[in-house]
């Protein structure tokens, strides 16, 4: 099935990456979500087609979703609202969607939660988040929509507080008069959005909210002893030249010692920081781990952390917009994010529906110090139904073995893969450095695919399979070493084969995975479910999630492959593959 790629084509796939590159900022696939686009916000939904629909993941009924907002944990329910059109299956008419869960896996429909209907909200309820106050009280700060213009919206921020306390579902909502509560105080009246949860300490409570100033990315943090009246810090928490807007930021604090996570107001001495922010321009969610300067209520990134288009990022595939949250009752962090189409407008409006949230994960720092760890939430593993093993399979060169035995379009498959040397790793090659730094692993895996032969790797799964392989999603490894004989070790989900329909969205994703080969293995775990592919190398330390549209590859049709397209023989240490079954999502 490999076919060698020819060396003489390098300098027009770099071309292509480049292409590629630009057109992801410019609106393609998981791009922009503010276009108001009004004929095409209100085509009600008749019929929701069912192909590429989701069995495990997270998404309402019909119409479109974006980003999560607000998850917390209440009086035995884990709520989740989400950024939702009720009338169509493109961005607009924003309300927020709600549903409550047990299990953040299995999920129960309520009505909307928070939607226009005040002069301060007027044009749309968007992304906002919860604090839980003293008496297990909560709270939440959203982005009110008070006028259309200036484009995308005057934004300013407004409260909503539960009607009824004792309803564990917290189905109403009440925006008392009293709001906006914090009103833009620059001209950048259209970039201030997206309230965080707030923290306390000397005797205030603190949050930020995300804006610009013209290609600068900065939040501004608000202080309030009551929560109502907030008065603005007079320097930004956090600041960064040339990123463009922050949307969505997030910050909490995380333990460097152990995998729990910590409630939102923690200090402490081996307490680190995380502050995300969501790059409007390349949308991606890039975090930093960093410390929290008390005195100044300033974040201030590591030296060991890139801030910028060049930093770590939760997932190098399709996830924006991600909040977490403290969950009290199993003391972890846990990441939401969302998953656009990488359909078209029309395909979308088509099948009725666009938008999912990604598996819930749990957060921690790596004993680095340096980055997280991400890890779907073992709740998911109630689902694994029909198992399959296999353990010490070789995989030679160009071959590939089927996983046959469950149902390969909704599954959950771990891997380990050792291999005897290092010897055969390619070398890598310096034209790559002029790649920017961003885009750099990304651009590789587009050159070097999976049927581009390799030495060591390329390794891995070829998912969501056609019998012929005319359609396939590959989730793989491939080792390079570098001149000063370090090895660098590239990690691909690459959906440019994944369909044979020309319209879609096709990235070929991909990140470095920072790991230390002297043990010879590498693993893998991917989440397949129908059309999304969430893969996780080397137990969360880098993660790639991809959208993907095969039109044969669909539901019995569908195969799962491992392969190996390297010189140097791969084993197969352990493999672990189940069928997923449905989960009740509204
Ligand atoms: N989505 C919301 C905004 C946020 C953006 C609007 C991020 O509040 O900045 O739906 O996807």
């Amino acid at each position: 099935m490999m076919r060698v790629f020819n060396r003489r084509v390098w300098s027009l796939a770099l071309l292509i990456c480049l292409l590629s590159m630009l057109s992801n900022f410019h609106g393609k696939g998981v791009m922009a979500s503010h276009n108001v686009h009004l004929r095409y916000q209100t085509n009600n939904v008749e019929k929701v087609k069912q192909v590429y629909r989701t069995g495990y993941h997270f998404q309402p009924k019909k119409n479109w979703m974006n980003d999560p907002n607000a998850p917390m944990y209440y009086k035995g329910f884990y709520h989740l609202f989400y950024q939702y059109n009720p009338k169509g299956a493109v961005w607009g008419n924003i309300v927020w969607g709600h549903s409550v869960s047990k299990d953040m896996i299995n999920w129960i429909p309520l009505e909307p939660a928070i939607v226009p209907s005040k002069p301060f909200d007027k044009y749309g309820c968007w992304s906002g988040s919860a604090t839980i106050l003293p008496g297990d009280k909560p709270v939440i700060i959203y982005t009110g929509i008070i006028n259309e213009k200036p484009e995308p919206g005057h934004q300013a921020q407004s409260y909503a507080i539960p009607a009824n306390y004792s309803d564990p579902y917290l189905r109403k909502w009440i925006k008392p008069d009293n709001n906006p509560i914090i009103k833009p105080i620059h001209e950048n009246v259209s970039s201030f959005r997206d309230p965080t949860t707030a923290w306390f300490n000397n005797g205030h409570w603190k949050l930020i909210v995300g804006s610009k100033n013209n290609r600068r990315g900065i939040t501004y943090l608000y202080r309030s002893r009551d929560f109502i009246k907030w008065t603005k810090a007079k320097h930004p928490f956090h600041t960064k030249k040339d990123v463009g807007m922050w949307e969505c930021p997030d910050f909490y604090p995380i333990s460097s010692q152990g995998t729990n996570g910590l409630d939102t107001s923690t200090l402490g001495d081996n307490v680190k920081y995380v502050f995300k922010a969501s790059l409007d321009i390349t949308r991606f969610d890039y975090y930093t781990i960093g410390s929290y300067n008390l005195v100044k209520d300033k974040y201030v990134p590591d030296n060991t952390s890139v801030d910028g288009w060049a930093g770590l990022r939760y997932d190098y595939g399709n996830f924006y917009a991600s909040k977490t949250f403290f969950d009290p009752i199993k003391k972890r962090r846990i990441l939401w994010g969302w998953a656009n189409e990488s359909s078209t407008r029309s395909e979308d409006i088509a099948k009725g529906w666009a938008g999912i949230q990604l598996i819930p994960r749990k957060v921690w720092l790596d004993p680095s110090g340096h980055k997280l760890l991400q890890w779907p939430i073992n709740e998911l593993e109630r689902l694994r139904d029909q198992k399959i093993e296999l353990s010490s399979v070789k995989i030679n060169k160009g071959d590939t073995i089927e996983v046959k035995g469950i149902n390969v379009v909704q599954a959950d498959v771990d891997v380990t893969f050792t291999f005897s040397s290092l010897d055969k790793a390619e070398l890598y090659d310096k034209k790559w450095e002029n790649f920017p730094p961003e885009d750099l692993a990304k651009s590789i895996c587009g050159i070097k695919g999976a049927t581009v032969q390799g030495g060591l790797g390329p390794f891995g799964l070829l998912t969501l399979a056609s019998s012929k392989l005319e359609e396939y999603t590959p989730v793989f490894f491939r080792i390079f070493k570098t001149t000063n004989k370090k090895h660098k070790v590239l990690f691909c989900s690459d959906a440019t084969p994944s369909s044979i329909n020309k319209n879609e969205y096709k990235p070929s994703f991909g990140g470095f995975v920072d790991v230390d080969l002297t043990t010879k293995k590498l693993s893998l775990r991917s989440l397949i479910d129908h059309s999304v592919v969430e893969s996780f190398a080397e137990g969360g330390k880098t993660v790639i999630s991809s959208r993907v549209y095969p039109t044969l590859a669909i539901n019995e049709n569908a195969h799962l492959h491992l392969f190996n397209n390297g010189s140097e023989i791969v084993m197969i240490e352990r493999l672990n593959a189940w069928s997923m079954k449905t989960a009740h999502i509204n």
